[in-house]
């Protein structure tokens, strides 16, 4: 078979100027005098660099979607974060005083510690502010207050309320319920109205009454001005007197005080002129009324007709749905919450958080996981489905 005619290359003329080179021999590129050795290939090179380039550029995009995906991801989390029961324990003031320190150091953002005087003994009455803007009043933003342990002796609010400030500081911004609560509402938190009765209580073992008045013998929780009757304790403490000015200072509307010994929301007023123990109506019954269910309905047996009750030696009462007006359950003259309706615009309930008043710091966990979502709902009446 006649072999396929194949056309010769088509070779150029040399010119004399051309170098001659040899077949076979390797084409030699042109060597930088200085710098790193060549590579032998440069298309190889080439590919390796682009390789590496793109490389880089995945890993800064890696990077950067991380960082964006770690942004959303702390933005729609909404389990939150909660403290391990190592922190569950009985503050003295030292130590309650070193914690407050330390969470208004390390949560400026939000967190503010001030005192509005000092008690008796000179302890001082530290509050806790948590808000988004610290330190100041915004028009519109309702300011509100927790006050535990005006009886020295009754401490499972001072811990719920110690409980509650570290729960919204780890909290915020990164649970969206915490965040809005802190940025629409100004909330200032005292654990602890009688600082010098809790030391008294606390050395004593807590004993029932020790320690539920203050270090001059006063029950601060009679010690207020009363509408219809003059002191029966002489002129205001200065635990009782910090707080009223306290209250003339800012324009609170929502505020409540826990106390502990019962197991219910109680509300205005805590008297009538007869000085009887029968039903005394403010004009705002009605919101009253739905304050106090907001918190007992929240809270898993506040409400309940059949309270589980550990104390034996604490009659049990039985409140219908977990709620009575002051006057009624017991008149009482000097009360806290009455003077708050009916000198400032606060409305105040007290809440009584159980029977026990001194109880095992192993049952604490108990009494947070028991009252945390009710300190929320509370405070939420004041948001957008707010009554007041
Ligand atoms: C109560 S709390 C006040 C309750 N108000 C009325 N009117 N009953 C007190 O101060 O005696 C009980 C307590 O200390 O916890
Ligand atoms: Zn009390």
């Amino acid at each position: 078979m006649p072999l396929k005619h194949v056309d010769k290359p088509n070779i150029p003329v040399k010119t004399k100027h051309e170098i001659p080179v040899k077949s076979k021999t390797p084409i030699a590129y042109p060597v930088p005098v200085k710098g790193p050795k060549p590579h032998l290939n440069p298309i190889k090179e080439i590919q390796q660099r682009v390789a590496q380039a793109k490389e880089l550029l995945m890993k800064k995009q890696h990077e950067e979607t991380k960082k964006l995906l770690n942004l959303l991801h702390k933005k729609v989390r909404s389990k939150e974060e909660t403290l391990s029961n190592d922190s569950f324990i009985h503050h003295n003031y030292e130590e309650m005083t070193w914690l407050l320190k330390d969470y208004a150091k390390n949560f400026k953002n939000i967190a503010r510690l001030y005192n509005i005087g000092s008690s008796v003994q000179n302890r001082k009455l530290w509050v806790m502010e948590i808000s988004n803007n610290p330190g100041k009043h915004e028009p519109g933003e309702p300011e509100v207050k927790y006050i535990a342990n005006m009886h020295g002796n009754e401490v499972v609010g001072r811990e719920v309320l110690l409980q509650f400030i570290q729960y919204l500081c780890l909290n915020y911004g990164q649970y969206r319920r915490v965040t809005d609560l802190v940025d629409t509402t100004r909330i200032h938190i005292l654990p602890s109205m009688n600082p010098d009765g809790y030391e008294m209580a606390a050395s004593d073992g807590g004993r029932w009454n020790i320690g539920r008045k203050n270090a001059d013998g006063v029950d601060l929780n009679r010690n207020f001005p009363d509408q219809f009757f003059p002191s029966t304790t002489g002129d205001p403490q200065p635990e009782t007197m910090a707080v009223m000015k306290w209250i003339d200072s800012i324009p609170f509307v929502l505020s409540a005080s826990f106390h502990s010994g019962a197991l219910v929301a109680n509300y205005p007023y805590d008297d009538n002129p007869s000085g009887q123990s029968s039903y005394s109506a403010t004009p705002d019954d009605d919101v009253f009324r739905q304050l106090a269910r907001s918190y007992s309905e929240a809270h898993p047996t506040m409400h309940l007709a059949n309270t589980p009750w550990k104390c034996k030696d604490v009659p049990r009462e039985h409140f219908i749905d977990g709620i009575t007006n002051g006057a009624k359950w017991f008149s009482i003259t000097g009360g806290m919450q009455d003077y708050n309706y009916v000198h400032s615009n606060a409305f105040e309930v007290t809440l009584e958080l159980g029977c026990e008043k001194f109880p095992n710091a192993s049952s604490l966990p108990e009494y947070w996981q028991d009252n945390k979502e009710a300190l929320l709902v509370y405070l939420e009446q004041v948001g957008t489905n707010c009554i007041l």
